[in-house]
């Protein structure tokens, strides 16, 4: 059983979803300068228009109403609030526009969890270096009093950044996500590190000015596989897949739930890589200064965006060369009887997170765990009877149920990846995560609920013998309590 409170919800982030690139006095991102470079996304595409959400709200509104959901997730457009990125110019369209969000959501029902950055820094940051530059600590700590100050009477669940580790990686190391660096090897750590300094600027400045009148709770999402050894038995895989954890959940979740500080494990294979190479300077995974906030303590919960697990083994022959990749010193496989969803990195094992989240429970001091990303993606031809996306909800759904049940993790809420198709970064619109199809050929952009949308509104409120949870007060088969979920909306057409 759920708790009576759990959150339902679904998510979604502003450049996938709003469109309206330059609306209203908008700044540009670096997603919108990676996409309009070309060469970078699948078939050219961009997030100019997308579901086109900046004018369309109220159709999102209606997907989240037919879903029935208690919570969305939903993430601000650093540029479209602050055009040059910096709190000289506020773009007051940009703050009517979520106000309008916020407001319209709570009027239903509906809490809100805000992102304030989802992988779209604003252009003109990024022109002075963005998150290499330790400067963009102070200011992303600027941007985050703002928004707290702005919207925080209403909004009570926070999350400062969204899955440093691939804003750091893909963005910085590998180069396939804005801005499309490619160095290997040494700015993903000081990326990454930038990252944390920020969100524990912000969460002191939370704690200090904002707690106090608006009670909320602010926090990071930490995207993780779950990995284990190829041979359970094989000292060399145990020890890689150690490393493997090191390296992506480790990275975030150690500094802000063990030590304040990186995985020892991490440290050691950096700097022995870095031994290797020649390379004897100062360590290439910086350390936290003593003179500033600590990190240490600053998330309120544990936001967890879950896809995928992995096999870990140990690599035969060592290769040189300065990547993460090298430092990291594994190799990760797939399992052959997992099926993959889609895109080819998206296997699917719902069993991998109850796993994960009784290894978060017992290494991260039992934190109160939002799952804040976990979906299924649908590449090819349209399928709107998408059984398996639907049997994979169901089935993700009753491990989480077992994480609490059996495991006793102290899980409070699973936010559905996504609520609409939409702008899926380098794969651009090929591939779709969403609970309601987009028609993006369509000038209105047209949303429609797949099957799986149908069932996760199913799903989440009743059990298995089809009796309503404890949602509440209803008993005796009457309709849940509050709208929206005693209200039949008919499916959404336009
Ligand atoms: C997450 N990968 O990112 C993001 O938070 C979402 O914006 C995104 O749409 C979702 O997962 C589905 O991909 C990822 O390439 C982006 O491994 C890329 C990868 C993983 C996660």
């Amino acid at each position: 059983m759920f708790p009576c409170d759990f959150a339902w919800g679904a998510a979604t982030a502003a450049y996938q979803i709003e469109g309206g690139w330059q609306a209203d006095g908008k700044g540009p991102s670096i997603w919108d300068t990676f996409c309009h470079e070309g060469g970078r996304v699948w078939g050219e595409q961009t997030g100019d228009v997308s579901c086109n959400s900046y004018e369309l709200w109220e159709k999102d509104l209606a997907c989240i109403r037919r879903l029935g959901l208690t919570h969305y997730r939903l993430s601000l457009s650093w540029a479209r609030l602050l055009p040059d990125g910096t709190t000289e110019h506020v773009n007051q369209k940009g703050v009517q526009y979520y106000n309008k969000v916020i407001d319209d959501l709570l009027a239903c029902d509906v809490s809100p969890m805000v992102t304030l950055y989802h992988f779209d820094l604003p252009q003109a940051l990024q022109n002075h270096g963005g998150w290499k530059v330790p400067a963009i600590a102070s200011i992303f700590d600027s941007y985050a009093c703002f928004c707290f100050q702005t919207f925080g009477d209403r909004v009570k669940l926070w999350i400062t950044i969204n899955e440093p580790y691939v804003c750091a990686k893909l963005g910085h190391e590998d180069g396939i996500h804005a801005p499309g660096l490619k160095e290997p090897g040494t700015t993903a750590y000081l990326v990454g590190h930038n990252m944390l300094r920020a969100h524990a600027m912000a969460w002191h400045s939370y704690d200090s000015l904002y707690r106090p009148t608006q009670g909320g709770a602010v926090s990071l999402a930490i995207n993780s596989d779950w990995l284990e050894p190829l041979h359970p038995d094989s000292a060399d895989d145990i020890a890689a897949s150690h490393r493997c954890f090191a390296f992506t959940l480790g990275w975030f979740a150690w500094p802000l739930f063990v030590t304040g500080d990186y995985p020892e494990t991490m440290r050691a294979a950096i700097d022995a890589q870095s031994r290797k190479l020649g390379y004897n300077c100062e360590s290439r995974l910086p350390t936290f200064s003593k003179h500033e906030p600590p990190v240490l303590g600053t998330a309120d919960f544990f936001a967890l965006n879950y896809y995928t697990s992995r096999k870990v083994k140990a690599r035969l022959e060592c290769r040189q060369g300065m990547s993460m990749k090298n430092d990291r010193d594994a190799e990760e496989v797939l399992d052959p009887e997992w099926s993959i969803c889609g895109v080819s990195w998206l296997a699917v094992v719902p069993c991998g997170l109850r796993r994960l989240l009784k290894y978060i429970k017992d290494t991260f001091h039992d934190p109160v765990v939002y799952i804040t990303e976990s979906g299924f993606s649908q590449v090819g031809p349209l399928v709107m009877e998408d059984a398996q996306r639907a049997d994979f909800y169901k089935d993700t759904i009753q491990e989480v149920e077992k994480a609490i049940g059996e495991d006793g993790v102290n899980v409070r809420g699973y936010f559905a990846w996504s609520l609409l198709d939409n702008f899926e970064w380098a794969d651009g619109f090929s591939s779709r995560f969403g609970l309601f199809h987009v028609d993006f050929a369509d000038t209105g952009k047209k949303r429609t609920i797949y099957r799986s949308g149908l069932e996760y509104a199913k799903t989440k409120v009743y059990d298995n013998s089809g009796q309503s949870k404890c949602r509440g007060h209803q008993t005796d088969g009457h309709p849940p309590r509050v709208p929206p979920f005693a209200v039949i909306i008919p499916v959404m057409t336009a």
